[in-house]
């Protein structure tokens, strides 16, 4: 018996190596070891073995089982082993291949002016003042001496949420809410959307982007104004930038004027950037009306101001010499990435 048990581990030894699957080996486990087994038939016949001989033979059963396991268990590791071959070298990498370009962000052009004029206008002891684009009526018009039957206040020109709330068609609401909370001295610029009930074309935006400035102290004059905006556009725009004032008329300043400066591109000649005029239109700017800060609180006998506005995407479309005002809001990135 003790042949024969060894004959059949040799040939379930010699069946296992040709073993090339999971599959095969289940097999193989059956033949020898399932219920109808070689081996457990063997050890079946026990009962046949003369009672002494009985305990060796078993033992002896055992570790032949035994060893066919190990085997078994060798060979089902080895399997494993070359399927994870296999498929790890079906997945190598080409690490010499190229590769995809990452496309990196931009500053949007609205943002490079934007923060070029707050780091001027901070640099002078401005700060930045922001508010709600959803507007009270008072400080859209009201409290900036715009009645209710004035030409600006035209639904036309008006979003209205409300018969008293809209969205803001300026940045001074903000300004009125800080001369409100705030005892003068009062330096500040307030930057942010504004909207306009406009037809769409390319110099037309319903939303568009406005920065404002105010400062409310004792003494101030027109010629703080002229200064500090002759120096914000020398900044801007460069050291050789020629300035003029011209007199206009906001319902909010008193006296009022717009600021021009002299061409960048033909310095005064006449050109198609300047229209032929020579100059160009930068800003609206005035002496803070006296009713605008009595209606706010500050008494006019003691305290002045000045205030100016300026149309963010106008000053960036001269300066970058882009045509049409829709293209900064279409995030087209073949455009956003010329600046
Ligand atoms: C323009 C003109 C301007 C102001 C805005 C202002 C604000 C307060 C009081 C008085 Cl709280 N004035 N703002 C003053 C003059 C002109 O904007 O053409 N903007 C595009």
């Amino acid at each position: 018996m003790k042949e024969q048990l060894e004959a059949i581990l040799a040939k379930a030894k010699e069946e296992l190596s040709a073993v090339q699957s999971a599959r095969e080996l289940g097999d193989v486990r059956v033949k020898y070891l399932g219920k109808k087994g070689e081996l457990t038939t063997i050890r079946k016949g026990l009962r046949d073995v003369a009672p002494e001989d009985r305990p060796a033979m078993g033992q002896l059963i055992n570790d032949v089982c035994a060893q066919l396991e190990t085997a078994l268990a060798a060979q089902s590791e080895e399997i494993e082993r070359k399927a994870l071959e296999a498929k790890l070298a079906g997945e190598t990498l080409d690490v010499t291949m190229p590769g995809k370009p990452l496309t990196i962000g931009k500053k949007h052009p609205l943002n490079v002016v934007l923060d070029e004029f707050k780091e001027i206008f901070l640099g002078l002891g401005f700060s930045i003042a922001e508010g709600p684009e959803v507007e009270l009526d008072h400080y859209n018009f009201e409290a900036l001496n715009i009645p209710k039957d004035h030409p600006a206040r035209d639904t036309q020109d008006t979003f209205y949420i409300s018969d008293n709330v809209v969205l803001r068609t300026q940045t001074s609401p903000m300004q009125v809410r800080t001369m409100e909370k705030k005892k003068p001295p009062i330096r500040i610029i307030a930057p942010g959307r504004v909207y306009r009930s406009d037809a769409v074309d390319a110099t037309h935006s319903p939303l568009f982007h406005q920065i404002e400035g105010l400062v409310v102290d004792k003494d101030i004059r027109m010629s703080d104004l002229k200064g500090i905006l002759e120096l914000f556009a020398k900044k801007l725009y460069g050291e050789d930038t020629v300035v003029r004032f011209r007199p206009h008329h906001f319902p909010f300043t008193e006296p009022s004027a717009e600021m021009d400066i002299q061409c960048y591109r033909c310095h005064g000649a006449g050109c198609p950037l300047c229209k032929g005029e020579g100059w160009i239109e930068i800003l609206g700017c005035g002496m803070v009306h006296p009713k605008v800060l009595e209606m706010s609180g500050i008494d006019s006998t003691e305290y002045s101001g000045y205030a100016f506005g300026i149309g963010l995407e106008r000053m960036v479309m001269g300066r970058f010499k882009i045509d049409d005002i829709r293209l900064f809001y279409e995030n087209d990135v073949r455009f956003l990435h010329q600046f």
